[in-house]
């Protein structure tokens, strides 16, 4: 049996995806696009799922891109089917219901850099490098970096990067908001198993209506969207998790979602 590229780990809910092609610096071709969806697809499915991180294998990469490699032969048409390949797999990751964070442990360029930008949050260790230096190779990004990254960190800001080509450290990261934290490579463990136990304790039909409420208000007029959020609110008071979340605090004790 082929080895597998993405290591699925999940411990009550919280599911971690390792992306591992060390060699090629975890480098995205077809066969980890694909792989990436079937589990994507599976995640989907799941009820009983609360939140996703992604991480590169080893300490030297997140993901340096798309693979130039497979690339590099493609015609028109087979870039096309690539890049919609690629389109579908990170809007499955982007619609999750549940938060997922971007464990950016290296190099996340390129398809890379646009990977971390379909999830909801990123996270660098402080050697992190992150650019879209598409140009530099003839192409421009194709898995939705020209349109993730400016609603990211604002348009003048990704047409810098993606005009250029450079590469920006974990610190440039952190100030234009690409990333929320940063700190060194030895304490992102710790802090992913703190982020997940911070995750699994909340009440996980309120942290999905949260991201529910920003990924859709997002791209309403602002009336609309706090009509969503009021929506969404009274949702809340419909089920157990309200109605344990004040009693635990009333009672002075640590709810059980
Ligand atoms: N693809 C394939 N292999 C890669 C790779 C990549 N993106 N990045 C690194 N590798 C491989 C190297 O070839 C090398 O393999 P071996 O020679 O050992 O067999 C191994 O990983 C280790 O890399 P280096 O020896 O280069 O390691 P260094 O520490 O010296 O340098 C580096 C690390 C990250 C600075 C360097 O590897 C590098 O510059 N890598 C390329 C980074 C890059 O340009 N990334 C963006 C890729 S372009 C589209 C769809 C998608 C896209 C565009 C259009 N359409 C369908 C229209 C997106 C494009 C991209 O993502």
């Amino acid at each position: 049996m082929s080895e597998k590229l993405i290591e699925v780990v999940d411990s009550a809910g919280i599911v971690r995806l390792t992306i591992s092609r060390p060699k090629a610096l975890n480098a995205l071709n077809s066969d980890v696009l694909a792989e990436l969806d079937s589990v994507l697809s599976d995640l989907e499915a799941r009820d009983n799922l609360r939140a996703v991180l992604i991480t590169g294998a080893g300490e030297k990469a997140f993901v340096a891109g798309a693979d130039i490699a497979e690339m590099r032969e493609k015609s028109p048409e087979q870039a096309r089917d690539f890049a919609r390949q690629a389109l579908r797999t990170l809007k499955r990751l982007e619609t999750l219901p549940v938060p997922t964070v971007a464990l950016v442990n290296g190099f996340c360029l390129g398809g890379g850099c646009e990977l971390a930008l379909a999830c909801d949050w990123a996270v660098a260790s402080d050697n992190a490098i992150f650019g879209q230096p598409e140009v530099l190779l003839g192409v421009i990004p194709g898995f939705g970096g020209t349109q993730r990254l400016p609603r990211r960190v604002g348009p003048a800001m990704a047409l810098d990067l993606c005009t250029t080509g450079r590469k920006i450290d974990a610190g440039e990261a952190l100030r234009i908001g690409l990333v929320n934290r940063v700190m060194p490579q030895a304490e992102l463990e710790a802090y992913a198993e703190e982020l997940a136990r911070q995750l699994g304790g909340n009440g996980p039909q309120s942290v999905r209506a949260a991201k529910q409420a920003i990924h859709d208000g997002m791209d309403q007029d602002l009336d609309s969207a706090l009509a969503l959020e009021t929506a969404l609110f009274a949702f809340c008071f419909a089920g157990e998790e309200q109605t344990e979340g004040m009693s635990a605090f009333v009672e002075k004790r640590k709810p059980n979602f």
